[in-house]
């Protein structure tokens, strides 16, 4: 790839640091801690690329995207529409109906409706084509092919994207939350991606940043010109700034624990001695035949996975083998799978024969979950119940032990309220509320809480202005490598190697 850049202009007032890179090999690094140099840096990336957007495999349609300064005169080459329109000369944003002509024999290829993007308002910034031809496997390459042929070069995995985050309309918050929208496995997670990608947890990241911008910018001066009569932040006034920060961090990172579980699921697993009803309960919440179910005790022998939204918690469900001694090989290793799954999990949820007395399979189950945060259900509550009620309540907090009926599907209802309180204790708002849902943005966040810690700790002993300044400079820089401002070329790449080809 090659890349470019250049300076548009030198400004009063600016703080960070902004990295670039030339040419792959050179790295450009402009760092400034004077509080009146900001440099505006506008990059540029040279050549066109292109790729197939859409899955491979056949379908409706293929999509081969091209983006860059020549996708224009690259596509012209081999596009032909019946009036022998001039694709340069047509309006942004349009559509044409054509044919793909080989580049050299000039034999058609296939019949295409073409849409022309002209920069800047594109998904990358720069010039993109769109060609949506017929979605066979062969067509769609082979149309590829003579856009290569005509002057682009393949794209690497999410290399549209990073170029939109290289030219600035994204950030990196937000070009990680497009792989999020795309993994997305529930609608929770698709609505937290969503609202990522309009910028709400960037513009918090960014204004968090701004303050404390503004905090260095004051105290660098106050040293750096004592004559200009700048008036000293005292050390009452920075402790209380720099605690409200921390405070705005603190609530981001306490939101991390949300975000695990809106990204992976509620790790969950139904446990029990065979035949208590684990697999009907996991048949019942998914709303599916998913797991078989018979009268017969160790049905289930290896793990049943599913992914299940309840009341707006996504939950990653698990039904195990029914825990009990057994000679039979299989059926043991499956046992050993259920406890393992135990100790992993979030939630457990224990199910209990309300129908039979308790036996030594039961108690030692109860023994397996005591650390474990459960919901202890008493199945089969349409027969008659032969249960010690008064042993299990003795073990388990009142609330979160009662009876249901997966066969009449009686608190079922009660079992996803209670899910639902537990882990988010009243309203989840996804949409509209800011969620750490990425682990490295929490790592950032964790370092940024250090820093801004330290600095606190320099107020309060009394450091010198200088020692504060580096903490709140550190503090600026973990950040920035939220956002993409400060972060290392590695990074970046392995972010985008994450993407699909052709996003
Ligand atoms: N009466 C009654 N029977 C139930 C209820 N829930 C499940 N069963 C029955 O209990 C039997 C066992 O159900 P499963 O869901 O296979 O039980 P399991 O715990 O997965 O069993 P294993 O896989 O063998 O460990 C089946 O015959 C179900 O129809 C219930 O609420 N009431
Ligand atoms: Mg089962």
């Amino acid at each position: 790839m090659v890349y470019g850049c250049s300076f548009i202009y030198v400004v009063r007032g600016g703080v960070g640091s902004y990295s670039i890179r030339i040419n792959r090999r050179l790295r450009f690094v402009l760092r400034e801690w004077s509080i009146y140099i900001g440099v505006v840096v506008k990059m540029y990336v040279e050549d066109t690329i292109a790729a197939i957007s859409t899955p491979p495999g056949t379908g409706g349609i293929g999509i081969i995207r091209v983006s860059g300064k020549d996708a224009i005169d690259i596509v012209k080459k081999i596009f032909v529409t019946p009036k022998k329109k001039d694709l340069c000369k047509v309006k942004s944003h349009t559509i044409h109906y054509g044919h793909i002509h080989q580049l050299e024999s000039r034999q058609i290829i296939d019949e295409v409706l073409v849409s022309v993007m002209k920069k800047p308002h594109t998904y990358t910034c720069e010039d993109i084509i769109e060609i949506n031809c017929h979605g066979g496997i062969v067509s769609t390459r082979n149309v590829l092919e003579e856009v290569l042929r005509s002057g682009a070069r393949l794209a690497e995995a999410g290399e549209f994207t990073k170029r939109a985050f290289l030219n600035g309309r994204v950030d990196l918050v937000q070009a990680e939350a497009i792989i999020d929208i795309i993994r997305s496995k529930t609608n929770v997670e698709l609505d937290s991606a969503v609202h990522q990608l309009e910028g709400s947890l960037s513009s918090e990241i960014t204004g968090i940043r701004g303050e404390l911008i503004n905090l260095a910018a004051h105290l660098q001066a106050a040293v750096d010109f004592p004559e200009d009569d700048i008036r000293e932040l005292s050390p009452e006034v920075l402790k209380q700034s720099l605690e409200k920060i921390k405070k705005r961090m603190d609530h981001l990172i306490q939101t991390a624990d949300m975000g695990k579980i809106i990204r992976d699921g509620l790790s969950t697993v139904i446990i029990g001695k065979p035949n208590v009803g684990k697999s009907s309960l996991l048949n019942a919440l998914v709303r599916d035949k998913r797991a078989i179910v018979t009268e017969i005790p160790g049905t289930t022998r290896d793990i049943i996975e599913e992914y299940v939204n309840i009341k707006g918690v996504p939950l990653k469900i698990v039904d195990t083998a029914g825990i009990r001694e057994t000679d039979d090989i299989v059926e043991r290793i499956g046992v050993e799978k259920s406890k393992e799954f135990v100790q992993k999990a979030d939630l457990v949820i224990l199910l209990l024969d309300g129908s039979e007395a308790l036996n030594e399979n039961d108690k030692e189950i109860i023994r397996l979950v005591k650390n474990k945060k459960v919901i202890v259900l008493i199945n089969k509550a349409d027969m008659e119940m032969k249960i010690d009620y008064a042993y299990v309540k003795q073990r388990f907090k009142e609330d979160v032990v009662f009876s249901i009926s997966v066969k009449e599907g009686n608190g079922l209802e009660k079992l996803e309220d209670t899910i639902r309180e537990m882990f988010f204790g009243g309203e989840i708002d996804v949409a509209h509320d800011i969620v750490i849902t990425n682990v490295r943005h929490k790592d950032s966040l964790i370092k940024a809480r250090q820093s801004i810690e330290n600095g606190l700790n320099s107020v309060i002993i009394g450091m010198p202005t200088d020692m504060i300044s580096i903490d709140i400079k550190d503090t600026i820089e973990n950040l920035g490598e939220i956002v993409g401002l400060t972060v290392s070329e590695e990074i970046v790449d392995r972010i985008f190697e994450e993407f699909c080809l052709g996003k």
